[in-house]
């Protein structure tokens, strides 16, 4: 038996594999996890602007001709002072709007403190991006600067994803 388990992966004799299938099986259970991980790691992407938190920043692929909607999923506020979100712009649209749950057109969005307001695509709460230089495309990922009251200014890059149904 070879007790060296990299020389058995080099090896790769039958005696040698079946020797030490443990380790083989150790060894593609913890490929699994740090591809798990890798993917999970990829996925959840976050900001901070002053005491609030920017989690998730995504958009929908769009149509062509059509306005661009900007969800997050999560924005948190873990100061004590509220701060709302003024505006943002973006080099892939000419202009950005925000728009509330009832699907007006507003000056800010209000996150205060202790607030975690999850704005998912399937609510009416986004950013409207007017004027896209081109259709959001699933994969891609672009630029957006948001700018918070007290918070300042914070550059994010936005997921352009396909809902996974959450
Ligand atoms: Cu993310």
């Amino acid at each position: 038996m070879i007790r060296d388990p990299t020389f058995c992966l080099f090896l790769l004799s039958p005696f040698c594999i079946r020797g030490h299938r443990s380790f083989l099986l150790l060894v593609s259970a913890l490929l699994m996890i740090a591809s798990v991980l890798m993917a999970s790691a990829a996925h959840a992407h976050g900001y901070s602007a002053g005491s609030v938190r920017i989690d998730h920043p995504y958009a929908l692929p769009s149509e062509v001709g059509a306005d661009g909607q900007v969800y997050f999923r999560e924005l948190r506020n873990r100061g004590r002072q509220p701060d709302r979100l003024l505006g943002a712009v973006t080099s892939r649209a000419e202009r950005v709007e925000l728009v509330n749950a009832q699907g007006e057109v507003v000056e800010a969005i209000e996150v205060l403190p202790g607030a975690r307001l999850r704005l998912l695509h399937h609510q009416p709460v986004h950013l409207r991006l007017l004027g896209l230089t081109e259709p959001l495309r699933d994969g891609q990922r672009f630029d957006l600067t948001l700018r918070f009251e007290r918070g300042g200014e914070r550059s994010v890059r936005v997921y352009v994803q396909q809902p996974r149904g959450d």
